[in-house]
C-alpha cells in the first residue's frame, strides 16, 4: 500500500434535490481523488448527505412523509446521481446512520464531562433559514442579511459549547499554516473573522420545537444542533474498512458559504476540544450561478444536472464543470458554454485525435502498432515526446486546480493534433520508400494516445478507460507511466469507435 490520502466533501442537505452546484463539488472531489490514485496513493474518499434539522423535517411534513422515509428517498436520489456521474467515493455518509448517532452522542458526553458545555437561558434572535441564533452584530446597515431568511425573537434555555475558549488557539493554528486554505484570499477572510471575539455556540434545540435530530445523551428533551451533528461526520465515518481512523483528512472540500463560521471556526474548535488534529487542508470552491444568481433550493433557480447528463453524457458534464470553473471563483452556467466546450475540446480535440490515430493504424497496418525503433525518431517525435508538461499538470492538481491541470492536458492534445498534420502519415503511406517513417509516426501516435488517456483519467474516467482498452491496456493507469516509452514490439489495437458523438446546437 502506498502513501494514504483522505479527502472529504461537504454533506448535502436532503431537503431538496441535488443541483449542479452539488454536482460540481462532488465531481471536483472525485477528480482529485482519482488524481491521487493516479499518483499511486491509497485513497479514502468520503462523501454523503446531511439528513437532520428543521428544513428536512419541514420538507418531509409538506409531503406528508415521516422524516426517515423522506430521507431514505432523498438520499437515494443523491446517490444515484453520483453513480451516474461516476463519483468514486469509498463511503457514503448518512447522518441518520446509527453509527454516526452513537458517535455524536459520545462526543457530546465527552464535552459535557470536561465542562465544555454550559446550560443557560438565551434571549436573542433566531434565523429560521440558518437554524441558528444571530446577534445584533450580524445586521448589515440595520437589516438582517438575506442569507438568514426570516429572523424571529427567541428566548430559550439551551446547551452552549464554550467556543470562546478556543479562539486564540485556532487563530494561532491557522496563522501557523500558510497553505491551510486554498485559495489564499479565503484564509484572509477567515483570519479577519477570527479577530472578533467568539460567541458561545448553541448546540441544542428543544425537542418541543424540533423533533428531527440526535437526542443529547444527558438530556433527552433536546436534540443536537444540525451543524454540530453534520461536522462530526468527518470523524465518525473516518474508518475505511481497516478498523482504523484515517483522520486527519488530507483535504476537505467545501463551498465558500460554509467556511465562516462552520468549517473555519466551529470545526477547528470542536476538533481542539476533542483533542483531535485539524484537517491538513481546506479547499474552498466558489458557486455556480444561474444568470448571475447563486443557484439554490430556496430561490428555485437550481439547475438540474439530469437533462445535461442525458444530452451530453457524464463525461462531458464532468469535463465542463472541472474545466470551466476557475478555482475559488464563481462561474455562470450556460447551455451555450457547455455546447461550445463539448464541440471544441471533446469532439474536435480529443475525439478527433483518438479517432484519426486509431483509424490510421487500422488502415495502414491492419490494426497493429509497429514496434518502436529509437533511431527512427525525428525532431517532430522528440518534440511530441516532451510535449506533456507533467510538472505543471501535477502542480495544478496538487493545488486542486482542475481547470489549469486540464488546460495542460489539452495543450498536449493540441500539440498531438498538430503533429498529425505536420507528420502527414497519409503522405508517407503513398510512398513505398517511407515504410519506416510511417511505422515511426504510427507508433508515436499510439503512444501519445496512451499518455493522453492517462492524463485525462481524473476528469474523464470512462473515455480514459475506453482508450486504454482500445490500446490493449487493462491495468489501472499511473501517472508515473505517463512519460514517452513506446513498446519495441508490435502490438494490436482495437477498432476505433467515436468517443463523443456530434450534437447539433
Ligand atoms: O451546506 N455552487 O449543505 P448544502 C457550488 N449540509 N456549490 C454549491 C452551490 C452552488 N450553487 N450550492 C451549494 C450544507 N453548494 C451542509 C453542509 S458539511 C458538514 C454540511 C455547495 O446542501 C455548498 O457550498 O446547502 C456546500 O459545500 C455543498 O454544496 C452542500 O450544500
Amino acid at each position: 500500500m502506498g502513501e494514504r490520502f483522505f479527502l472529504t466533501t461537504a454533506i448535502d442537505y436532503v431537503n431538496g434535490s441535488p443541483h449542479l452546484g452539488h454536482a460540481y463539488e462532488k465531481t471536483l472531489a472525485d477528480a482529485l481523488a482519482r488524481y491521487q490514485r493516479l499518483c499511486g496513493r491509497s485513497v479514502f474518499f468520503l462523501s454523503g448527505v446531511d439528513e437532520h434539522g428543521q428544513k428536512v423535517q419541514q420538507s418531509a411534513r409538506a409531503l406528508g412523509l415521516e422524516p426517515q422515509d423522506f430521507c431514505d428517498r432523498q438520499s437515494a436520489l443523491f446517490r444515484s446521481l453520483w453513480e451516474r456521474l461516476d463519483i468514486s467515493f469509498d463511503r457514503f455518509v448518512r447522518t441518520t446512520d446509527p453509527l454516526h448517532k452513537e458517535a455524536v452522542r459520545s462526543f457530546l458526553q465527552n464535552l459535557k464531562d470536561r465542562d465544555l458545555l454550559r446550560f443557560e437561558e438565551h434571549e436573542g434572535f433566531y434565523s429560521l433559514r440558518q437554524e441558528q441564533f444571530v446577534t445584533e452584530k450580524d445586521r448589515v446597515e440595520g437589516r438582517w442579511p438575506e442569507i438568514f431568511g426570516e429572523v424571529v425573537p427567541m428566548r430559550e434555555p439551551n446547551y452552549f459549547f464554550l467556543l470562546s475558549r478556543f479562539g486564540d488557539r485556532i487563530r494561532s493554528e491557522i496563522e501557523s499554516r500558510p497553505d491551510w486554505i486554498i485559495p489564499e484570499f479565503r484564509r484572509n477572510e477567515l483570519l479577519a473573522a477570527l479577530q472578533r471575539p467568539l460567541q458561545e455556540l448553541c448546540i441544542s434545540r428543544p425537542r418541543s420545537r424540533l423533533a428531527w435530530g440526535i437526542p443529547l445523551p444527558f438530556d433527552e428533551q433536546y436534540v443536537t444542533y444540525v451543524w454540530f451533528d453534520a461536522l462530526l461526520n468527518y470523524v465518525s465515518f473516518a474508518e475505511n474498512g481497516d478498523g482504523q481512523s484515517w483522520w486527519p483528512a488530507d483535504l476537505q472540500i467545501i463551498g465558500k458559504d460554509i467556511l465562516v463560521p462552520a468549517h473555519g471556526v466551529y470545526w477547528p474548535a470542536i476538533l481542539c476540544a476533542l483533542g483531535l488534529p485539524l484537517p491538513r487542508r481546506l479547499l474552498v470552491h466558489g458557486w455556480w450561478l444561474n444568470r448571475g444568481a447563486k443557484m439554490s433550493k430556496s430561490t428555485g433557480n437550481a439547475i438540474d444536472p439530469l437533462p445535461y447528463l442525458e444530452r451530453y453524457g457524464s463525461e462531458a458534464l464532468r469535463y465542463f464543470l472541472l474545466r470551466e470553473m476557475t478555482l475559488g471563483n464563481d462561474a455562470d452556467f450556460s447551455d451555450e458554454k457547455l455546447l461550445r466546450r463539448y464541440q471544441s475540446d471533446l469532439v474536435n480535440d480529443l475525439g478527433n485525435f483518438a479517432h484519426r490515430s486509431l483509424s490510421m493504424i487500422a488502415r495502414y497496418r491492419e490494426g497493429r502498432v509497429p514496434g518502436w525503433i529509437d533511431s527512427q525518431a525525428g525532431q517532430a517525435e522528440k518534440e511530441l515526446a516532451s510535449a506533456f508538461d507533467e510538472v505543471a499538470y501535477r502542480s495544478a492538481f496538487d493545488q486542486g486546480d482542475t481547470s489549469t491541470g486540464l488546460s495542460v492536458a489539452w495543450a498536449f492534445i493540441g500539440q498531438a493534433n498538430r503533429y498529425v498534420d505536420q507528420a502527414a502519415p497519409w503522405r508517407a503511406a503513398r510512398s513505398p520508400d517511407s515504410k519506416e517513417r510511417l511505422d515511426a509516426i504510427l507508433a508515436a501516435l499510439a503512444e501519445t494516445l496512451r499518455r493522453i488517456a492517462v492524463s485525462i483519467e481524473p476528469a474523464l474516467p470512462r473515455s480514459s478507460r475506453k482508450l486504454l482498452l482500445q490500446l490493449g491496456i487493462s491495468e489501472r493507469p499511473l501517472l508515473s507511466g505517463a512519460s514517452f516509452a513506446p513498446p519495441r514490439e508490435s502490438y494490436p489495437v482495437g477498432v476505433p469507435e467515436p468517443l463523443f458523438p456530434r450534437i447539433e446546437g
